[in-house]
Order: structure tokens, then C-alpha cells, then sequence
């Protein structure tokens, strides 16, 4: 929940959207952005007074983005461990495959991840797959595509797109929700992820070294709907483990209720 007094942005493309806090440097200060907060309404919240500005790529206020009319994913990070959090958006159709809108004090500077061609789906994940200290983006293609990807970070050297790296090019199609977390822990993280094609829930233990590792990762389905929408994963050991750790708090805002 956001607390009172506390600043939120949020992204948004057509498909999907992402929202955190994004206040940045500016003249080598921290913008503190603080709402005004009015008297609780009746269900002892309070909203934000003046509400909040919109800002466009239309008005200027942003780059326009490289990307076609299918923007499909935002992600939220600090991509070049400035302190400020930058953003990431995928795309499919045409264009740039995915960029990245770096928060400077002078304003967001646009940087291309992937130039594509590439479908990408809805979704994504900001996370430092090979522990290099910097973010990487994870994200999966859409009903054309069979194919999961990680982007190396390229830091310092913005200049030229990230590294595509594959997690999986196999069976089905559709990769939506995607999430990383040590759900099987305690131990390396891994990645869990919704293949619509499939209709089962996949999981991909990060591996040593996933930089110099040949693809794809090592794959194991913990989740499978039955074609009535009744799952028989309730049953399943695996999946049983999942949803418990769940219940702890080592996942707790991942989505495991299948698309329909
Ligand atoms: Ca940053
Ligand atoms: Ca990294």
C-alpha cells in the first residue's frame, strides 16, 4: 500500500504497466515530490492533493519511443545504479524490440536494448541475472514465439544494444507473467513463468554462469490446467512446496491463476 506522503509514478503502455516511485536527482539534489495529503475519506485513506500530473511522450514531457504501436511491457529498475530508477519498455510488431529510458537530471534519455525484430509479450522482469551487480531484463515472446530471453546489462557502454541471451526455444508458444524469486530456496533464485500455449506453469532455476552457459536453461513444468479449468496441481508435491513458500513471503505477488 502506498504510504501517505509517499510519491508514486506510474508507467504505462498499451498493454501492460508498471508503477514505483521514480523521484531523481536534479542539480545534484533528490526531488523530494511529496503530495499534499487532504483529510481521510470514510475509509480512514487519504488521497494525494494536487492529484497527479500525467506525463507524455506526446506533450514532450518524455521521448517518443522507438518502439511500434504495441508497446506490450513496463519494468521499473535502476538499470545504471545511479540511485534514480529508470524504466524499460517491450514492444512487438515493428521498431525497437525493447528500450530503456535512463533518469537523468536533465530528463529521460531513451537507449535501445534489443533494435528486434522481436514479439515480445506482456510482461517482464527487471533482475541481475548474472550477479554482476547491475540490472538485466528478462522477458518473454508472445503467440509467435516459443522463445524466454535474458538481456546482459551492458554497463558502463549504454551506447550499444544489450547481449540476448535464450532461457528456452521449445514446445509452445505465449510467455506471460513472469516473476524470479528462491521459491524453491534457500539457493540460487529462479525464474517462474506462465506459457499460455502450454497452459502450465514453468520454472527455470538461474544456472552458474549464465553468461558463458549454452542454452537453453533446464526447464520443469510445476503447474499444468486440466482442460475443464480445474487444476489437478493441488496435487502435485511440487507445486504444493510453491504455494507454501508462497504463504511465507518469498513470492507473494506472483500470479498463479492460469489465463483464460
Ligand atoms: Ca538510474
Ligand atoms: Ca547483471
Amino acid at each position: 500500500m502506498l504510504r501517505r506522503r509517499e510519491s508514486l509514478s506510474v508507467i504505462g503502455a498499451s498493454v501492460a504497466s508498471a508503477s514505483l516511485a521514480l523521484s531523481c536527482r536534479q542539480g545534484g539534489r533528490v526531488e523530494t515530490r511529496e503530495n499534499r495529503v487532504v483529510a481521510p475519506n470514510p475509509c480512514g485513506e487519504a488521497f494525494a492533493d494536487p492529484p497527479w500530473k500525467r506525463l507524455s511522450s506526446a506533450k514532450g514531457d518524455l521521448p517518443v519511443p522507438s518502439t511500434s504501436d504495441q508497446q506490450t511491457g513496463s519494468m521499473v529498475g535502476d538499470i545504471d545504479g545511479d540511485g534514480c530508477l529508470d524504466f524499460v519498455i517491450t514492444n512487438r510488431r515493428k521498431g525497437d524490440a525493447a528500450i530503456w529510458m535512463q533518469n537523468t537530471a536533465q530528463g529521460r534519455k531513451q537507449h535501445i536494448i534489443d533494435p528486434g525484430p522481436l514479439n515480445i509479450e506482456a510482461g517482464g522482469v527487471l533482475f541481475d541475472i548474472d550477479g554482476d551487480g547491475r540490472l538485466d531484463l528478462v522477458a518473454g515472446g508472445d503467440n509467435s514465439s516459443n522463445e524466454v530471453w535474458w538481456w546482459e546489462n551492458p554497463h558502463p557502454d549504454y551506447d550499444r544494444p544489450w547481449k540476448r541471451h535464450t532461457i528456452k526455444q521449445s514446445d509452445k508458444t505465449q510467455h506471460h507473467d513472469l516473476m524470479i524469486g528462491d521459491v524453491l530456496g534457500p539457493g540460487r533464485p529462479q525464474l517462474v513463468f506462465w506459457n499460455q500455449g502450454a497452459s502450465a506453469l514453468l520454472l527455470a532455476p538461474i544456472p552458474e554462469n549464465p553468461r558463458t552457459r549454452p542454452s537453453p536453461w533446464d526447464i520443469q513444468m510445476i503447474y499444468h490446467r486440466a482442460g475443464t479449468g480445474h487444476s489437478s496441481a493441488g496435487r502435485d508435491a511440487r507445486f504444493r512446496l510453491f504455494r507454501a513458500r508462497i504463504r511465507r513471503g518469498i513470492l507473494a505477488a506472483l500470479d498463479i491463476r492460469p489465463r483464460r
